[in-house]
């Protein structure tokens, strides 16, 4: 008998910036990513104050699944795909988000796209907003540190929501929302950059308004899940964290804490709240320690604590180590820095690969929080190669999740109650960290390069073949 559940939702993870293209089609305006210009593991990607006709934007096109949707869905249910985790792009439907009246081309757009997953057999698993802020919100409000945001994401999840009722039963709020705890978040999370040009990273940092602005993201986060409850009972509401796996480099104390400390910020601040319904214990002194004034409306605490999600969602990469010892430190990952792991290899991107460190993750969430988890990003971003045979055989990709998904039931043998998988890039797509096209993730190949070339075709790699089997057994059959 299979380790998983029965109804294991398995299927695959997207976002809308980073393979919808058609930025500016049909009534769509320019959200943040569509501001961002590419870039690889050495040459920063760049955030700009207006499209540059000199540079070249991924987003714009990307993969163009505005158009290739058909084609991309059946791929997937021939994969075997129960669910579909994909994006609505916020300015498809408020172009600015501060419009009275939705875009109608745009619920059009995703009409269509729900309806195909429908005739497939496919759940859309629906996030709200993956870095797809409107870029009018920045220019007018400094982004979320603006508590008007709050009313512009409710009208945008009110509509969606009346809209797709029929249509979609899952819906995560904000991707990664843990991602504004960290400096590199306020371009793509919190959108507190109005005004800045130039490389991602390199944003002069303003913690004061980074975690004011989170705080507002937690109460819309909320909020939409309380007016979801209310209203649509059908509805199942989650989360969606950027799960970090850290370890104490050294059995020193001082490491122990400084990597408690870690977790504590990166993990459980964002997490508690949208689990447990407020601010843990921590936040506080936190907020002492680093001269952080939160502004809280009278009403936020109730707010909070009667948004709670029904699933707990997150992605997992990699780990990394944490020392206070400095001479030990070094880079890797993308969002996480830390010392070399020694125990551990690494992606081409320098991301460590730990699959037993999903199998720790699932457990600490699971003991914390108690209530079912779902890992909506996982996998491994690679160059990918042709062989003689014109085929993609990317054994690497199989290794890495075979690898994890053995982890996955180990936690589900360990007692987590865990009800499905979606690897992100299921089809390749735009890298979130560099803006490349060259680190691959997909299932499936996509013919378009990192100078924009490329005629979009899709084609089956190995991994395609395997992870079908993979799907009809329920997780039972993982290859040799
Ligand atoms: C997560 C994001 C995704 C995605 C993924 C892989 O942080 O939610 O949008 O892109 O990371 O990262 P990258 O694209 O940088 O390889």
């Amino acid at each position: 008998m299979s380790v998983l559940r029965k109804d294991f939702l398995w299927g695959g993870a997207t976002a809308a910036n980073q393979f919808e293209g058609a930025w500016n089609v049909d009534g769509k305006g320019p959200s943040v990513s569509d501001m961002c210009t590419n870039g690889s593991h050495t040459v920063p990607k760049w955030v700009t104050a207006a499209i540059r006709p000199d540079r070249l934007y991924p987003s714009h096109e990307a993969i163009d699944f505005y158009h290739h949707y058909e084609e991309d869905i059946a791929l997937f249910a021939e994969m075997g795909f129960n669910v579909f985790r994909l994006s609505i792009n916020w300015t498809r439907i408020y172009p600015t988000g501060m419009e009275e009246e939705p875009n109608e081309a745009g619920l059009a757009f995703y009409d269509r796209v729900f309806d195909c997953c429908k005739r497939h057999g496919i759940e859309p698993l629906v996030t709200l907003s993956h870095y797809e802020l409107p870029f009018a919100l920045v220019e007018k409000y400094n982004g979320w540190e603006s508590r008007d945001l709050i009313d512009c994401f409710m009208r945008y999840c009110r509509t969606v929501f009346e809209r797709y009722r029929d249509k979609v039963r899952y819906w995560l709020t904000f991707n990664e929302i843990n991602i504004g705890t960290l400096p590199f978040g306020a371009v793509l999370s919190t959108g507190t950059f109005r005004g800045y040009e130039g490389p991602v990273h390199g944003l002069p940092d303003n913690k004061q308004s980074r975690f004011q602005a989170l705080h507002h993201m937690l109460v819309a986060s909320a909020l939409c899940v309380k007016y979801a409850h209310e209203h649509y009972p059908r509805f199942r509401m989650g989360n969606m964290i950027a799960y970090s796996v850290g370890y104490p480099l050294t059995p020193d104390p001082d490491d122990i804490l400084a990597n408690q400390r870690d977790t504590n910020l990166m993990n459980w601040y964002c997490g508690d709240v949208q689990v447990r319904g407020a601010y843990p214990h921590f936040a506080k002194r936190y907020w002492e320690d680093n001269g952080l004034h939160i502004q809280q409306e009278p009403g936020d605490a109730e707010i909070l604590r009667e948004g709670t999600v029904d699933f707990y969602t997150f992605s997992y990469y990699s780990s990394h180590c944490v020392t206070t010892h400095k001479e030990a430190m070094g880079g890797t990952g993308n969002l996480m820095f830390g010392p070399k792991n020694p125990y551990l290899k690494a992606s081409d991107w320098g991301w460590t690969i730990d699959p037993k460190g999903l199998r720790y993750a699932l457990n600490e969430i699971y003991a914390r929080y108690g209530i079912p988890l779902m890992i909506v990003e996982n996998g491994l971003g690679a160059f990918d190669q042709k062989d003689a045979d014109g085929k993609i055989h990317d054994s690497y990709r199989i290794g890495y999740l075979r690898a994890h998904i053995e982890q996955m039931k180990e936690a589900v043998r360990d007692g987590v109650d865990l009800m499905g998988y979606t690897p992100w890039g299921c089809i390749d797509l735009v890298s979130a960290s560099t803006g490349e096209m060259a680190k691959r993730y997909g299932f499936i190949y996509v013919n378009k390069f990192d100078d924009g070339t490329g005629d979009l075709t899709r084609e089956r790699k190995d991994s395609f073949y395997w992870y079908k089997k993979v799907i009809a057994s329920n997780g039972d059959d993982l290859g040799d």
